[in-house]
């Protein structure tokens, strides 16, 4: 059975945000199939065991996750515009910035989360040390930017797609958290961002 590549995701994921931004700058077709896996008629736990978006469904079936993983096949069966670098140092360093943005958003996740349930059994602690993690992840991250036009350098890659991820994502669902006043060359990285269609084209959407 050949089928046409298809991405499962939430338009709010910021997961799913990174695979759709590594598609569309790779020119890779698929066809978006949107579920939400909190609801109830969720069909996501059919393709990832896990539960989560994003999945994508390759042409025989088979289904690849975490978002991670998806955008490192991606990268890797087209030729265009290559978002990792093939040599061992500067690819794992690309991972990284990849892994630490990640993180940001997955942290910033289980705020929101927490938020979210009854306020008698939300742990302030909980969400104390997850909004560290956010502080943490953002200083790291302007510094390391630092003065350059992209995370690792000249070029844009895969990593300047995972920080822009996690700060549109902090947008979408912390506005209170002023990242751009604090951290201005975050700031202008994410304008630069938001010039690329495939950016503009995939802000989460409620
Ligand atoms: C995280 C996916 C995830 O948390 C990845 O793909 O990179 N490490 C994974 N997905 C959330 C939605 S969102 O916050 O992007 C999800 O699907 N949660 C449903 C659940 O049951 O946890």
């Amino acid at each position: 059975m050949n089928h046409k590549m298809q991405l499962i995701a939430s338009l709010t994921s910021p997961f799913a945000r990174k695979v759709r931004i590594v598609a569309a700058e790779k020119h890779i077709e698929y066809q978006l199939v949107v579920d939400v896996p909190w609801e109830a008629g969720t069909h996501v736990p059919e393709f990832n065991p896990l539960g989560k978006v994003p999945v994508w469904v390759l042409e025989d079936g088979k289904t690849l996750f975490d978002s991670r993983v998806i955008v490192e096949y991606l990268d890797s069966v087209s030729p265009v515009g290559h978002l990792l670098p093939r040599e061992p140092r500067p690819r794992i360093a690309v991972k990284r910035w990849e892994a630490l943005a990640d993180g940001v958003t997955d942290a910033a996740a289980l705020v929101f989360m927490e938020r979210k349930r009854p306020a008698p059994q939300q742990s302030p602690e909980w969400i104390t040390r997850q909004l560290g993690k956010v502080s943490a992840g953002l200083k790291a991250m302007a510094e390391e930017l630092a003065q350059q036009d992209w995370c690792t350098g000249d070029n844009f890659n895969l990593a300047d797609i995972a920080l822009g991820c996690a700060l549109g994502y902090l947008d979408f669902r912390f506005p209170e958290i002023d990242w751009r006043r604090a951290y201005p060359n975050l700031s202008e990285l994410y304008d630069r961002l938001m010039q690329r269609p495939a950016f503009r084209e995939t802000i989460p959407v409620v």
